[in-house]
């Protein structure tokens, strides 16, 4: 399988997360994505290639003109206002009040973020940027015929809704690729989210549709960001009732539970014959996940990849959370192996 990896995300890298009340080093750090491309590349999964250069248009058919214009210009923003740190939003449009300023940086970093855990910083537009295009160009070689192709995307996508930002995600590359599919001909996509968070994002920007099925299996949002999504009852609505799947699990689970959820959720998308598959892929999933609770070990990320590779569809892996860095090489490796190997 080749791998899409640009240097870019480089520009993404803050120095502050708020959590527990401190800002600490962020969970979401450049370390992870030169560790994933130094495993694919001693396990010499595939050929690792440049992103070609999409434009912003791909973008808009996912996130509104408003929301791109904050991100891009939020940083020069922050600065002219003399802020002497990172863009931290700390306000919110909450219950009762009204909506969308459009001229305070401190205003519209609240209006356009789902919460205070990611900072905007210089360079994080362009990497945003980057991480899009590796998406759509490993979108690009699936369209064309591969298999499969992993992007490997740095900052991740998930969290990102039509007009927010936040979870460390600010486009929803998986969402951008899905839509490019569908733009390009295919009649139905299937999107399964194995990140150990929700896919909050992915889930509300095709709510309503029923050309994209959405499926999650995740640590139940009632214990654990992002809170206020990803519940059981959420089924989609209107057109797209009964094309929204959560799978919620509790704290501790293993593997052998997971993948049962796993297997369900196959044999449903098997079901709905999609012309492609894309997988937003999280090996926070992991035992050793600083900031997650599932007991999934190295090795059984070789059987992730195997069950996916069994359903025989043209497949996108778009790279999302997963924060044991020492880990993190092995396993989302070990995803793409299991892949190949599968028949
Ligand atoms: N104390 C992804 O995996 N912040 N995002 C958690 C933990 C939100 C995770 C703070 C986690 C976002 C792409
Ligand atoms: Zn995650």
């Amino acid at each position: 399988m080749k791998t899409i990896y640009s240097p870019l995300h480089h520009r993404r890298t803050a120095t502050s997360e708020l959590d527990g009340g401190m800002l600490i080093d962020p969970h979401e750090r450049p370390s992870r994505a030169e560790t994933i491309l130094g495993r694919v590349k001693d396990q010499a999964l595939g050929e690792i290639l440049d992103p070609e250069p999409f434009g912003v248009e791909p973008i808009l058919r996912v996130h509104t003109p408003e929301y791109v214009e904050f991100l891009e210009h939020c940083w020069e923003e922050w600065v002219a206002a003399g802020k002497p740190g990172e863009a931290i939003p700390q306000f919110w449009p909450a219950r009762g009040m009204r909506q969308r300023p459009t001229s305070d940086i401190d205003g519209k970093l609240g209006y356009y973020a789902l919460g205070a855990d990611t900072s905007i910083t210089e360079g994080t537009w362009e990497a945003a940027r980057a991480s899009v295009d590796v998406a759509l160009t490993a979108q690009k070689l699936v369209a064309n015929g591969e298999r499969a192709a992993f992007a490997l995307c740095r900052p991740p996508g998930h969290h990102a809704a039509a007009d927010l930002f936040g979870g460390y995600c600010f486009f929803n590359n998986a969402a951008i690729a899905t839509q490019a599919f569908l733009d390009q001909g295919a009649k139905r996509v299937a999107i399964l989210d194995v990140d150990f968070h929700h896919g909050n994002g992915t889930q509300s920007i095709f709510y309503h549709r029923n050309d994209v099925l959405t499926i999650s299996l995740h640590g139940d949002p009632d214990l654990v960001f992002p809170h206020f999504l990803g519940y059981e009852d959420e089924t989609g609505e209107g057109a797209g009732e009964g094309h929204n799947l959560n799978i919620v699990y509790p704290p501790g689970t293993p593997f052998s539970q997971w993948r049962e959820g796993l297997d369900t959720v196959c044999q449903r998308i098997a079901a709905f014959r999609p012309d492609a598959l894309v997988v937003p892929l999280g090996v926070d999933t992991f035992e050793g996940d600083p900031i997650s609770f599932f007991k999934l070990k190295s090795e059984d990320y070789l059987a992730v990849g195997e069950r996916l590779g069994q359903l025989g569809l043209p497949t996108l892996f778009t790279m999302e959370g997963g924060y044991d860095v020492e880990a993190i090489g092995v396993n989302v490796a070990n995803v793409l192996k299991g892949f190949d190997h599968a028949r």
